[in-house]
């Protein structure tokens, strides 16, 4: 296979990183991630403290140069989720910044310091880029229904493919200079955000954390063309761009602005375009797929609509006697199910949860949608009330009930995803406490939930009751709830 980053060889003069005042050029990078990459040498797979900076960006560039699996860490994490995921993925090194402070669970880990100085004239080891599309790149963890995260092995064919099918869609040039602040530890931030610009040739700018002022600056003054955001944040663009002319004249200005991880509503698609004329195009992913279906910048804007398959992926939809809907009438609704060369290989250590996954060949994603004329899909929801999306991360209830159940005073824990205005769903704990008198404590209870596994998954709300409605089989009734 060819070399994932061609631009590390061919080293255009443009910054590659940008992450706050640390900017990278490629002969930069390239040596700093040739330099890791020969530290690497007979590490089987490594983790990676996934923080927002250039550190990551190059100890993830430099494990893929060394062929060595690279498992993505949120720095959040609960000490219950690190020590679940370090001991799955098995890591035999952790790369870190120079100044990370790790918590108690991953202190024994031999550390690997990233360094971004290395000079780019600097003697450093040719690179060992493997030859095989198939070697294993990166291994992401994402919540299922019920258990703890599972790890997806993702290949260099599938992070290649997903990313030039993505560049098909949107006209993705060297040119782009990509704005965002997404987290880097999940495939939105990480693979389209980070390996795409670098993949491209182009420049991605990072903004550490998520503010409207620092889009507005990035798009605007400094020269940003396109904007990657989860629905959550374009909410928050779209509720400010009203009465902020320069935000309104920087997402006018920009190339494309990208939405994706969950459903942008249409209201808020709607604020955005007449306070700015600009137009938001909308992608569906998942973890497991990377990227399956977008709006097309060169096809027609449909608002509300997640759009066209990709050029390399097959999708299709499923009904619930496995049969194919082949109605294209925007109103039969069937589960989504891809195939296609951007697939996940494998959840990590579970081959039953893998198979479980595939229906003849093709994944399903739980996801159910329909199919227009045009051949437009428009997700309408999920097949299990047990998958919460919140601020754009997927949540599994089945985790976060586990959780809640080993706090004192708790008899009886549900989860639930509650529309939300701001974070799509927001997480809401129905408890039913051990004794009604001396019920826990709210805040207590999102405390334990955010430093056990971590604080996007903790409780927005917690609503006590007397019994959970359940059926006849004894399974809590989600759907009653709220
Ligand atoms: C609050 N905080 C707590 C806490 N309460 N910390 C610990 N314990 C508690 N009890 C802290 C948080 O750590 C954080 O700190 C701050 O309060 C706010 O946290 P938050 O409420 O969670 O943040 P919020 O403002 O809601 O974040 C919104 C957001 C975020 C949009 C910025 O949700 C986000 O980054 N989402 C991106 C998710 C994503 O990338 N998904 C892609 C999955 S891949 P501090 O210091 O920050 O203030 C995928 C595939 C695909 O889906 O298709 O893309
Ligand atoms: P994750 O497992 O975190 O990768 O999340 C994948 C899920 O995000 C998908 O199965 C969808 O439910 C959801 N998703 C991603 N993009 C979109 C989108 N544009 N519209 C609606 N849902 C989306």
């Amino acid at each position: 296979m060819s070399a994932l980053i061609p631009a590390l060889d061919k080293q255009p003069a443009k910054p590659a990183l940008c992450f706050g005042d640390t900017a990278l050029g490629y002969p930069r990078l390239a040596a700093s991630a040739r330099a890791l990459a020969g530290r690497l040498a007979g590490h089987g797979r490594v983790a990676v403290w996934a923080t927002p900076t250039a550190e990551t960006a190059v100890g993830v560039v430099g494990a893929l140069l060394a062929g060595v699996p690279v498992v993505p860490l949120n720095p959040r994490s609960g000490d219950r989720e690190l020590a679940h995921i370090l001991a799955d993925s098995a890591p035999s090194a952790l790369l870190t910044g120079p100044d990370d402070e790790l918590p108690e669970t991953a202190a024994g880990l031999p550390r690997i310091t990233v360094g971004t100085e290395e000079p780019a004239d600097a003697a450093v080891p040719e690179h060992m880029e493997p030859g095989q599309d198939s070697v294993p790149a990166l291994i992401v963890y994402t919540s299922g229904t019920t258990g703890p995260p599972k790890g997806v092995v993702l290949s260099r064919r599938a992070l290649a493919a997903s990313l030039d099918d993505v560049a098909d869609a949107w006209q993705w040039s060297a040119d782009d200079v990509l704005v965002h602040a997404l987290p880097l530890f999940h495939v939105h931030g990480l693979v389209l955000g980070v390996l795409g610009p670098l993949r491209r040739g182009g420049t991605v700018r990072h903004l550490g954390r998520f503010t409207v002022e620092d889009v507005t600056r990035a798009l605007g003054e400094q020269g940003g063309t396109m904007l990657f955001g989860v629905p959550t944040m374009y909410h928050r663009l779209a509720e400010a761009a009203g009465t902020d002319p320069a935000l309104a004249q920087a997402l006018g200005g920009a190339r494309l602005l990208v939405s994706g991880s969950a459903a942008l509503p249409l209201r808020d698609h709607e604020r955005i375009t007449s306070a700015t004329g600009a137009r938001v195009i909308e992608r569906y992913g998942m973890t497991e797929t990377l990227m399956n279906t977008s709006v097309r910048v060169d096809g027609p804007h449909r608002p509300g609509t997640v759009g066209v398959p990709l050029r390399g992926v097959d999708v299709r939809l499923v009904d619930d006697d496995g049969s194919r809907v082949e109605a294209s009438d925007g109103e039969t609704v069937g589960e989504i199910q891809v195939r296609g060369p951007n697939l996940f290989t494998e959840y990590l250590n579970r081959p039953g949860a893998t198979a479980d996954a595939f229906a003849g060949g093709w994944f399903r994603t739980g996801d159910m949608a329909t199919r227009d004329a045009e051949g437009c899909y428009r997700i309408v929801g999920r097949r299990s009330t047990d998958l919460i999306k919140s601020g754009g991360y997927k949540i599994g209830a089945g985790e976060i009930e586990n959780c809640l159940l080993e706090y004192p005073g708790v008899r009886e824990a549900a989860v639930t995803g509650v529309s939300d205005p701001d974070l799509g769903e927001r997480i809401v704990a129905w408890i039913v406490p051990a004794d009604d008198a001396d019920r826990p404590d709210a805040a207590a209870l999102a405390e334990h939930v955010a430093g056990r596994l971590a604080p996007h998954k903790r409780p927005r709300e917690v609503r006590f009751t007397t019994a959970l409605p359940r059926n006849d089989m004894g399974k809590v009734m989600k759907r009653e709830l709220g």
